[in-house]
């Protein structure tokens, strides 16, 4: 089988494994044992951008890393992948700061990422681009001469015409995602709205069933929802029950009903309106009070992005108005955290939690619906509530579907969750669980391969 080789803007390198709280890192981790090479920045900022990756080989994945200068992370990371290309992927146009000039450096530092990787491929390799830092990747290894498969997934939604045009530069972009041989996204919904761009900006009608053609290049185009590993992370759910960290939380809850969020920092995670549902919960549903806590964990995220300080300044005041309005003075209604924690606990936490919270305002897929579910004891499962914006919502329809822009909904959603019964809780999480079960990490992984290794002419169809 040929070897595959992923790149992505950051590379889980053996010395950042613990606490860590990325997606991609989590879904692909335990998939490619066979081996394989893997490219990425190393997070560090160093003088100047390098093109000549560092080597760090660890079991049987080859880690390759490159450094960022401080101005390229500025203008690639900070700026144009992170203010512009993120708040407009999740629907948040107002958000967007663009400059021409970190536009410039998002395609100079893709042409570095091309220039890294060349050296290390090998004519037979399958190259697999992780999302939306990356886009111009494909073009930059084809323009050094790249003859290698290579295929792009994209891990967050994608927007309709109307909206993709807010971006300066959208048809570049568009066409540029036209130059991989496949490009996956999570949800039929964001497939949906990449042919209203395809037809929008470069009039071409994508008829399902076959590839979409640009310039004479065939592009697959498919939803291929990622996963977890799910009876691994089931188990070490029930594992976690025995350790130090699970024990804890069980006596400080003292027998009320936990619910729980856990989330990057991220305004795209919907929490303010979930910090405000939960207050309405206390104020509508009074016969919650007492009985009920909610913890919140919120890894820190993108702090070099204001928007993301504001967002932390905003939920540190709604946590303290929501405590003291309502708390007593032997219950905390509200415990909010801004720190990782290690996938164990959190296992361990899922399983302990009477209401799982996953109300964002859009989502690429959202993983964390997945986790609580996974880890949920069959005899006396928890309940779900998901927005129906997250990409998830396609599969987990027996999840309490909301609207996270209604915080009342939200509410009314966390209330007919406490009190829902035994019959119907474990009716529920039997199908959610049989659905995770089907769409994993493994089978995410196998289903972008096969597309990526079916040949353009005949071979496998995927659209
Ligand atoms: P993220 O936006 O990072 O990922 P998500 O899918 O929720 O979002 O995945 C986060 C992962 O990190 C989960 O495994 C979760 O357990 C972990 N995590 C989240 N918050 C944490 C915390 N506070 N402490 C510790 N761990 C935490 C992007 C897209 C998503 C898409 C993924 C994968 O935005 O839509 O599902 O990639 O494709």
């Amino acid at each position: 089988m040929a070897r595959v080789v992923i790149v992505s803007n950051r590379v889980p390198v053996p010395s950042f494994r613990g606490a860590r709280a990325g997606g991609l890192t989590v879904a692909l981790h335990d998939v490619f044992k066979n081996g394989a090479l893997w490219l990425g920045w190393s997070g560090e900022i160093a003088a100047e951008t390098n093109t000549k990756a560092k080597i760090e080989p660890s079991g049987k994945f080859d880690f390759a890393t490159i450094d960022l200068s401080e101005d390229d992370y500025k203008r690639f990371y900070v700026g144009f992948a992170n203010s512009v290309l993120w708040p407009l992927l999740h629907f948040q146009p107002g958000l967007l700061e663009f400059d021409r000039e970190d536009f410039e450096a998002y395609l100079d530092v893709n042409r570095t990422y091309a220039k890294a990787l060349v050296p290390l491929l090998k004519p037979t390799d399958l190259i697999w681009v992780h999302d939306y830092h990356l886009i111009p990747l494909g073009m930059a290894l084809r323009a050094l001469g790249v003859k290698n498969r290579i295929g792009f997934f994209l891990h967050v939604p994608f927007v309709p015409a109307s909206l993709f045009a807010v971006l300066p530069p959208a048809e570049a972009l568009l066409r540029m995602l036209c130059t991989y041989d496949v490009v996956g996204f999570q949800a039929h919904q964001h497939l949906h709205d990449f042919e209203d761009c395809l037809l929008g900006f470069l009039n071409v009608a994508h008829q399902r069933g076959s590839p979409i053609v640009i310039d004479g290049h065939p592009v697959h185009v498919a939803a291929m929802p990622i996963g977890i590993d799910t009876r691994a992370f089931a188990r070490q759910a029930k594992k976690a029950m025995q350790g130090r960290a699970a024990h804890r939380l069980d006596e400080s809850v003292q027998g009320r009903a936990l619910m729980i969020g856990v989330d990057r920092l991220d305004y795209s995670k919907g929490l303010p309106n979930r910090f405000e549902a939960f207050g309405r919960l206390l104020d509508r549903f009074p016969e919650h009070r007492l009985k009920v806590t909610y913890l919140q964990v919120a890894a820190r995220s993108r702090e070099d992005v204001t928007e993301y300080q504001r967002l932390k300044r905003e939920l540190d005041r709604l946590a303290g108005e929501i405590n003291g309005r309502h708390a007593e003075f032997d219950w905390v209604p509200l415990r909010y955290m801004t720190r990782a924690v290690t996938r164990s606990s959190l296992a361990g936490f899922h399983r302990q939690a009477r209401v799982g919270l996953v109300t964002p305002l859009r989502d690429g897929m959202n993983l964390v619906a997945k986790e609580y579910i996974a880890a949920q004891d069959p005899e006396d499962p928890g309940v779900l509530v998901l927005s129906r914006f997250a990409g998830a919502a396609e599969e987990m329809t027996e999840a309490i579907i909301i609207n996270p822009h209604d915080p009342d909904e939200i509410t009314e959603a966390m209330h007919q969750a406490l009190i829902m019964p035994l019959d119907e809780r474990k009716a529920r999480y039997e199908k959610l669980f049989e659905k995770i079960c089907q769409t994993t990490a493994a089978t995410y992984c196998r289903d972008f391969i096969a597309a990526l290794s079916a040949g353009s002419n005949g071979g496998n169809q995927i659209t």
